[in-house]
Order: C-alpha cells, then sequence, then structure tokens
C-alpha cells in the first residue's frame, strides 16, 4: 500500500429499515477522518454502502408486498438520501447486489472450495434470525439469542461449511503480536476471550428452498451464500479483488481502519480475518469497535419513551454541523453514550455559541467597527501572543495524534483549548478599552491574533464541521486552497508555536453569528416532548393508581432516570486534608479530564487500596464542596454509615451503568 494513501471503511447496513442515528454516527467518524487525510495530502478511500442479502431484507421486502430486488433499489435511495444531508463524502458505494461484488464472492467461494477449505455436512443449530447466525445450545440465553435476545429457531440442514477452526491458533497468534488490531484495547480482550473456546467452522450457505435472496454457491445452484460471508466480503471487492493487479487493490489494501459498532466485533475479527488468511490476503491495519449511543437512562431508543432520535431532526433544527460535531465530541470513541436534546443544546450553546461562535463574532465585529474591513497588520507582539501561538502548536499536535487515532472526542477538546484561551485573550486584554484609549498598534496586534486563531481552528475543524469551517474561514478571507496550504505548514512544523501570518490584508466578513444561540429546544423538538407526555384520553372510569404518599420515599420512573450513572476507574487517591472520614480521588470517567470525588470511605479503604479499582459514579450530580474540597460526583457504595464495601462493575471508564 503506498505510504500516502489512507483506506476506510464503515460497515455495510442492511437494508431493511433506513437509517438512523447509530448508523449516522459511525459513518460521520469514518467521514471525519477520511476528509482529514484527504486535507492532509493523502488519497483517500472511504467506502460505506448497503448490506442488501439475506432473511431480514427478504422478510421486509415481503412485508411491503415487493420483489426483494425493488426493495432493496428502494431502500438504497433513503441511505444515499442522509448520507448526503449529513455530508458524508464518502469514495465509493458499495451494494452487495452489485455484479463485481457478486463476482468476487463467488470467485473466492470457487477458490475455497478448490482448496478444500470448504466442506458439505449436515448441521443442527439454533438459528436467530435477529442476527442472522446460527448459535449452539449453550450460547442462548434463556433459550433466546444472546445478542439481541430475541427467540431462536433449532435448525437441521445440509449446508457448506468453511474450515474456520484451523485458523484459530493463527488468529491468537496475530491478536497478541499486534496489539492495535482490535481497538479499544478492551474489544481485543474480548476477541480473545471468545477464542479461549473452540472455534467452529462456519456455515457460509443457506439453502434456497429455505431462504433464496442472496448470492448463487457457483459449485451447488442449490444454495444461496450466507449473508455475512457475502457482506464481509464488501471491503474487498470495492477495492478491486480479486483482481490483485488492480491499480484501488494495490493503492489501498491492506485497509487503514474497518469501523464498526461493538455489535459486529466477532463476525469481523474472527469470521473476516480467518476468511483473509484462508485467502491469504493479509489482515486489516487497525478494526475500531465503537459504542452505543442508547437513550438517557440506558435503554435502546423507542418512541414511546420519547427518545427516539431523528438525525434530520437534529440537522433541520441544529444544522448538520453541530450535529456532526456534537456526535464526535460528546462521548470518546469506544465508550457507549446516553442521547438527550438537553444534553445536545447544553453542548451546542457551551461549545458552539458561546466558545467558538463568540469567539468568531466578536473578533470580528469590533475589528471592523474599529479598524476597518481587512485583518490587520500586527503592532508589536508581546508575551501574550507568543503564548497564544505557543498553545496553537500544542493544540495542533494533540489534535491531529488524537484525530489519527479515531479519539475524536480528545482532539476537539484540544482544540476548544485554544478556542477558550482566545476568548480569556479578549477578556484580558480588553480591546474595548485599547480602542477608548486609542491604542491603536496594540489593538491590531490584538484583533489580528485572535483572528489568526479562529483561522487556525477553522482549518482543523474542516473534517468535522465542513460548512461551517469554510464559512468561519470564508469570514476571514481564506479558501479551501489555502486551508490546505495551511495544513502542510503545520505538518512541516515540528514543535513550537505556530506562526500565525496567514491574514494580513484579507478582507472581513461579520455576516450573522455562525451558531445562533438557543434559549431553549427548538419548538418542533419540545413539542415531541409534550406530544409523549400527554395523558392518553382520560380513561372512564378513573383508574385508581395508588399514588405515593407525600412523605414516601417512593420515586417515579421518570425521576430515577435522571440519575446518569457511569463506570470510572480510580486513578489516584489522597487522605483528605481536612477530615479524617473522607477520601479524596481522581477517578476517569470517560471524559477528557479526570473527575474529583470526596467520597466517606476512610474507614474502609486507605487511599493506597483504590486506584485501580473500577467503580460506579453518579455523574449528574450538582459539584458540592465536601470540607473545603471540590467533588464532582458521588462513589456508590454498600454500607450504612460505615461503608463496607464499594459497588463495582467490570467495564471502561465512561461506560453508561443502567
Ligand atoms: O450489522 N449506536 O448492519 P446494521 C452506535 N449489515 N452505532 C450503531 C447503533 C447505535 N445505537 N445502531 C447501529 C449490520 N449502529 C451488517 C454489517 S458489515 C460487513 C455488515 C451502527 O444495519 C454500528 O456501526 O445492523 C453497527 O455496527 C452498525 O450500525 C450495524 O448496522
Amino acid at each position: 500500500m503506498a505510504e500516502r494513501s489512507f483506506y476506510i471503511t464503515t460497515p455495510i447496513y442492511y437494508v431493511n429499515g433506513r437509517p438512523h442515528i447509530g448508523h449516522a454516527y459511525t459513518t460521520i467518524a469514518a467521514d471525519a477522518i477520511a476528509r482529514w487525510h484527504r486535507l492532509d495530502g493523502r488519497t483517500v478511500r472511504f467506502l460505506t454502502g448497503t448490506d442488501e442479502h439475506g432473511q431480514k431484507v427478504l422478510e421486509k421486502a415481503k412485508e411491503r408486498g415487493m420483489d426483494p430486488k425493488a426493495h432493496v433499489d428502494d431502500m438504497v435511495r433513503h441511505w444515499k438520501a442522509a448520507w448526503d444531508r449529513m455530508e458524508i463524502q464518502y469514495d465509493h458505494f458499495i451494494r452487495t447486489t452489485d455484479p463485481h461484488h457478486i463476482a468476487c464472492v463467488q470467485g473466492v467461494l470457487q477458490r475455497l472450495y478448490d482448496a478444500g477449505l470448504i466442506y458439505k455436512d449436515t448441521y443442527t443449530g439454533w438459528y436467530s434470525k435477529s442476527v442472522e447466525r446460527f448459535w449452539t445450545e449453550k450460547d442462548l440465553i434463556d433459550g433466546k439469542c444472546p445478542e439481541t435476545g430475541q427467540p431462536v429457531e433449532e435448525i437441521t440442514e445440509t449446508n457448506y461449511f468453511f474450515k474456520m477452526s484451523g485458523f484459530q491458533d493463527r488468529l491468537v497468534a496475530h491478536l497478541e503480536a499486534n496489539p492495535g488490531y482490535i481497538r479499544p484495547e478492551s474489544r481485543k480482550n474480548e476477541v480473545l476471550g471468545f477464542l479461549r473456546r473452540p472455534l467452529e467452522d462456519l456455515c457460509i450457505s443457506r439453502p434456497k428452498a429455505r431462504m433464496g435472496w442472496g448470492i448463487e454457491i457457483p459449485f451447488d445452484t442449490e444454495f444461496v451464500t450466507y449473508v455475512w460471508f457475502d457482506a464481509l466480503l464488501n471491503y474487498v471487492s470495492g477495492v478491486g479483488y480479486p483482481d490483485t493487479d488492480d491499480v484501488l487493490w494495490n493503492t489501498f489494501w491492506p485497509v487503514d481502519f474497518h469501523l464498526i459498532g461493538k455489535d459486529i466485533l466477532t463476525t469481523h475479527a474472527v469470521y473476516w480475518s480467518t476468511m483473509l488468511m484462508a485467502l491469504d490476503v493479509p489482515l486489516p491495519k487497525c478494526m475500531y469497535a465503537h459504542g452505543w449511543w442508547m437513550s438517557n437512562d440506558g435503554s435502546k431508543m423507542s418512541k414511546s419513551l420519547g427518545n427516539v432520535i431523528d438525525i434530520n431532526l437534529l440537522a433541520d433544527e441544529f444544522g448538520v454541523d453541530a450535529t456532526r460535531y456534537f456526535f464526535l465530541r460528546e462521548i470518546a470513541f469506544g465508550a457507549d453514550g446516553g442521547f438527550t436534546y438537553d444534553g445536545f443544546l447544553t453542548r451546542y450553546n457551551a461549545d458552539l455559541a458561546n466558545d467558538l461562535g463568540n469567539l468568531a463574532h466578536r473578533s470580528l465585529s469590533m475589528s471592523t467597527k474599529w479598524l476597518g474591513d481587512q485583518a490587520p497588520a500586527y503592532g508589536e507582539v508581546g508575551e501574550a501572543e507568543e503564548a497564544m501561538r505557543e498553545l496553537a502548536g500544542v493544540a495542533y499536535r494533540e489534535y491531529r495524534t488524537a484525530i489519527e487515532g479515531l479519539q475524536y472526542n480528545k482532539a476537539l477538546t484540544a482544540l476548544w483549548g485554544l478556542v477558550k484561551a482566545g476568548n480569556k485573550y479578549i477578556d484580558t486584554e480588553q480591546p474595548w478599552r485599547l480602542n477608548r484609549d486609542g491604542s491603536v498598534e496594540r489593538l491590531r496586534t490584538v484583533m489580528r491574533t485572535v483572528q489568526e486563531v479562529c483561522a487556525f481552528v477553522g482549518v482543523l475543524l474542516l473534517p468535522v464541521m465542513p460548512n461551517k469551517a469554510k464559512e468561519l474561514l470564508g469570514k476571514l478571507g481564506q479558501d479551501e486552497r489555502q486551508a490546505r496550504d495551511a495544513l502542510s505548514a503545520l505538518a512541516a512544523l515540528e514543535g513550537g508555536p505556530v506562526s500565525f501570518d496567514r491574514l494580513e490584508g484579507n478582507p472581513l466578513n461579520v455576516g450573522d453569528p455562525l451558531f445562533p444561540r438557543f434559549r431553549e429546544l427548538p419548538p418542533r423538538i419540545a413539542k415531541l416532548f409534550e406530544a409523549e407526555s400527554e395523558p392518553p384520553a382520560p380513561p372512564t372510569p378513573k383508574p385508581q393508581v395508588p399514588k405515593p404518599s407525600p412523605d414516601s420515599d417512593t420515586i417515579t420512573f421518570d425521576a430515577f432516570k435522571k440519575v446518569q450513572l457511569r463506570a470510572g476507574t480510580i486513578l489516584s487517591a489522597e487522605k483528605h486534608p481536612n477530615a479524617d472520614k473522607l477520601v479524596v480521588m481522581k477517578v476517569d470517567v470517560g471524559e477528557e479530564r479526570p473527575r474529583n470525588i470526596v467520597a466517606g470511605i476512610a474507614n474502609r479503604f486507605a487511599p493506597e487500596d483504590l486506584p485501580g479499582r473500577k467503580i460506579v459514579v453518579v455523574v449528574n450530580l450538582a459539584p458540592t464542596k465536601l470540607r473545603g474540597v471540590l467533588s464532582e460526583g458521588m462513589l456508590l457504595a454498600a454500607g450504612g454509615k460505615e461503608v463496607v464495601d464499594l459497588v463495582t462493575v467490570d467495564a471502561e471508564p465512561g461506560e453508561v451503568v443502567r
């Protein structure tokens, strides 16, 4: 693979429904990193598409009374439209009904069959339609699919099998020798755990008599290909395989990142890796399994709970760019996240309206009012300006490392460090005072410095908020080509400060604020809640619902739902300076900085016993001072006044507890 090329994929999505927020999340994340590498001068291939075969899709087609091909053709429109709406710049949209893909799947099957790696056998297993796979009896939980809890069906049938078991040792060795193969790290351990049991062979066909919607097996026309075996091959057929002389293949394989949700890790880490081994194709560089978006109380999205998130509604009301920003900024890529419209509004107002929007608007308004409509030349540059340039250098390096490692929230946090510093710089330098006092030289320096900060931030935001970043750069007289040049100049920077020398004499255009502030939820969203909290038509006679007495401790489910619990890891602990019973801890709860938490657990735990413990934290408790030390949350523990143990959970910091 050429050194300056970059290949990223999303899962190909089933066309048994329309795209929702979860699909958009993976796709936005892939788009952001693809845009970053394009901007950085790499040759990029970003592949997404649709998974169009299999039982689920067939049933949906039947439900709609349509021929399956007509159904998938129709559904694909919605997926493409959603990605257009979200500004997704994929390089290729693959469909598993594409002739090249079909030929690729059949070629692979024939090759593995000829090599003796596919055989025919009769098998009995428990089939879960919801995930399109067989489970063994011991996999089932309460007789249901262990992944979805949906019913399973016992099926005995003759099928073709891929000798996956023969690759188990090689796969384990690969995972152990390549720690970055599956990320985050905790997911790799999950796969290794799975591989402690003997790996079975993989059933890769379906008899047409039972389910005929799939790619025909080339050596037995009574069968079609199992949908996962078909779908996974999109990643290689999408870059020319099996034609290994193809320029796409030679430029882009092995893929840099397969982005997937954690739900489909096994199929990728185990099925896909072993399929590639069987084909003697180099393995991907990384499979990155991100977490899930859930409603605030940790339940799945459901209309009756008022927690369905409509991506178009968010885009209509807050804008596409703000929506993209929110999903990448709000949680660590890898952790689960709870979604609320209020949380969205808070993030929007704080980061976009207040921090960035305000920085841009006030620096442009003041500058044009007092210094004319061009970016001013510097007067004398002093320590405060040097500090801003240094900070920009640090932000750039942190941003780059983080975004290239798909740590989007870390990258944006680094950038916001500079945005906040820009606002603070204005507050400290008080340009209004400089103007009043006639200190024009100094005023020029301050205004220009802030404009350079805005232009710098604008360039780095292009991958995340492509339109708003362009708008911001446009206000400063910069176009995309200049932004690209600016990025190459930054890349050439080994370390040290950013020179902030791009804007002199550029036309400035204040225009409207980039992100208008919302005082409350937009009416269309607020209405949604009204509609959903409206009581049903009054029943007659009135039901006698026992109400808790006013002094009862009973709370409603809605009240409980407000408590946000997350997994946290104690990083350090020390005695409270003023209270024997209290311990002061730093706890990682999946945010950019650890929380300070004070807890009355000293009776049971010495500070040195605590680091490394994985605890449960109430994260939305109002911060308070306990005997003079700030506490930003509360941990859960067992025991009354005397604590007997901590409530612990084996999960990554930031994981929702429910
Ligand atoms: O599994 N939060 O397709 P699929 C975050 N066709 N991401 C979510 C999510 C949520 N709540 N819900 C869905 C398939 N996703 C197969 C894939 S690939 C060769 C074949 C995202 O339509 C996430 O990326 O069920 C997840 O892996 C994917 O959608 C599943 O999409």
